[in-house]
């Protein structure tokens, strides 16, 4: 068993429905919701000329390797229609691996810890909410910390999802 984190994010349709789908597919004997964070509506990052996101993170137990839990993301991405078009750009729902216990990893298809999340207020937040003190597998910096010294990026708490 391994803890995982998960970032999801949505800014198409009934972006609140999408996150909520999205939990729910990714659920299986194999892969435990242990807490969901509250949601986040968040301004867009890298891609300016877009609506506003709704973020949220989870805190996983899985069987899953690495490779399967892409697959399983990749999977839920697909079937609920994500298409693969502006980097960074508008999608339905985006499931990405953020950590896999302390694990760094480092292939082509997949790098873990996220290369990015150390920058995204958007991820950071409702990490640091799940779990202050939880360190960074590669620079040993707690969530708190790194949230501590992002630049401005808006994001604030919208609720819980029902
Ligand atoms: N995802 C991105 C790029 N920019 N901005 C926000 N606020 N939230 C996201 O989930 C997001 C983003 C690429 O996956
Ligand atoms: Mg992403
Ligand atoms: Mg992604």
């Amino acid at each position: 068993m391994k803890l995982a984190y998960l970032g999801l994010g949505s800014n198409l349709g009934d972006r609140e429905e999408a996150l909520r789908e999205a939990l729910r597919k990714l659920e299986a004997p194999d892969l435990r919701l242990i807490t969901v964070s509250s949601l986040y509506e968040t301004e867009p990052v890298g891609y300016a000329r877009q609506g506003w996101f709704l973020n949220l993170c989870a805190e996983v137990e899985t069987t899953l390797f690495p490779k399967q839990l892409l697959q399983r993301t990749q999977r839920v991405e697909r079937e609920m229609g994500r298409r693969r078009t502006i980097t960074n750009g508008p999608r339905v729902i985006d499931v990405d691996i953020l950590l896999y216990g302390n694990a760094i990893i480092e292939t082509k298809e997949l790098q873990v810890p996220h290369p990015r999340y150390r920058e995204r207020r958007f991820v950071l937040a409702p990490l640091a909410e799940l779990k202050p003190s939880l360190r960074d597998p590669e620079t040993g910096r707690s969530m708190t910390e790194m949230l501590a010294n992002l630049q401005d990026q808006t994001v604030r708490i919208v609720g819980k999802l029902s």
